[in-house]
């Protein structure tokens, strides 16, 4: 699962790829495509793997897409190509300037998100109207179109043209018969405000942003500094700006999230493990994500909690207090869960 970072020239792109990744780069190489595949901080496999001591502990995953075409102006490049970097992303990180640059203008990080959210609008109403022209076209040829699709594109037009985002419609932004469009604006979207050093508070002027995306305050340079430091050199840096963590943590926490996933659990001896599922994954389809041999030959699953494991100290206990549930293929698996699938092959 990807995301795609995106933001105007000089936002801090760059600086947040960086310190998010920890692949850092001397000499910034503007035309090639960037892309990190990082860890998701879980304090829940930390826990496990001390708990299970186990040979190996693996945690979920997200990468970074860090487009080389991503450098745009402020000047509107509104065609639809310019999008087609990010369109295999699930998700994007609209990185907003709100910092002092020497040879920039003064930060308008609300401008800045209008400009280009703007941008991704025209262009999804390009690729849009392209496609019911087409389909006008093939009727006059004889061609039945799909009156569903069509309905749902007049829809998108319709919302478009209101300069709405697609993202703001659950329904639309996820319909089946308009997946292979890859709308831009109907892409989840975390917006990180790129602060100065000296100040993590969300600026006034961006109220109303805050209310209407999913929005996160943070400072790119401090952090991709902290990145670049020894463990010792951090713990004196995060005490004198007063941070008690990195926020590259909080970034991808919420990315994980952004995209829909939810983590279940695997532990034992050899193993602490952290899978990746869509939240609604049914206990069947989490069997076939480890091996397809599971799923086919799946049994039962036996599940435990991530709480109830820890209120009750150890997995006998637990297992005494009757939190350990034996569920079937149609179980809902839960962000959290302990997992042990019973199969046959
Ligand atoms: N003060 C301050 N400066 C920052 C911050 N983040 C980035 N910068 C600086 O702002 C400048 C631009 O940052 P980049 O990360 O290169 O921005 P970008 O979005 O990748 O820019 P393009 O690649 O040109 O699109 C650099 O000089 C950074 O050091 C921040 O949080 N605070
Ligand atoms: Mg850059």
């Amino acid at each position: 699962m990807k995301l795609g970072i995106i933001g105007l020239s000089g936002s801090g792109k760059t600086t947040i790829f960086e310190a998010l990744t920890h692949n850092y780069q001397d000499v910034q190489n503007k035309t090639e495509n960037r892309i990190g595949t990082i860890q998701v901080p879980d304090a829940r496999v930390d826990r496990l793997s001390e708990m299970y001591r186990p040979k190996k502990t693996i945690f979920a995953q997200v990468e970074y897409f860090l487009p080389a075409g991503g450098h745009r102006k402020k000047e509107k490049n509104q065609e639809e190509q310019a999008w087609n970097e990010i369109r295999d992303c699930h998700a994007l990180i609209h990185v907003l300037r709100n910092f002092q640059v020497y040879g920039f203008e003064a930060p308008s990080p609300m401008e800045d998100f209008e400009t280009l959210d703007q941008e991704m609008m025209f262009a999804d109403l390009l690729s849009v109207e392209k496609r019911l022209e087409r389909i006008e076209q093939e009727q006059k040829r004889g061609k039945k179109p799909n009156p569903e699709e069509v309905a749902l594109l007049l829809q998108c037009k319709h919302h478009l043209e209101n300069e709405t985002p697609l993202r703001r419609f659950d329904e639309l932004a996820g319909a089946h018969l308009l997946r292979g469009y890859a709308f831009v604006t109907a892409k989840p979207m975390l917006v990180l405000i790129n602060n100065t050093d000296e100040d993590n508070h969300p600026p006034d002027a961006l109220k109303d942003l805050f209310q209407r995306e999913d929005c996160l305050v943070i400072r790119g340079k401090l952090e991709q500094e902290l990145g670049q430091m020894s463990m010792e050199e951090a713990e004196d840096f995060l005490a004198e700006f007063d941070i008690t963590s990195s926020a590259m943590d909080r970034v991808i926490q919420r990315s994980y999230r952004l995209l829909g996933l939810i983590s279940f659990f695997t532990v034992g001896e050899d193993e602490v493990r952290a899978w990746t599922i869509n939240s609604g994954t049914l206990a069947l389809d989490a069997a076939g994500a480890i091996h397809t041999d599971i799923k086919k030959g799946f049994i039962r699953a036996e599940v435990l909690s991530y709480d109830d494991l820890m209120a009750a100290g150890n997995y006998n206990e637990a297992k005494k207090r009757g939190t350990v549930r034996l569920e079937g293929k149609t179980y809902e698996v839960k962000d959290g869960d302990i997992i042990n699938f019973r199969f046959n092959v």
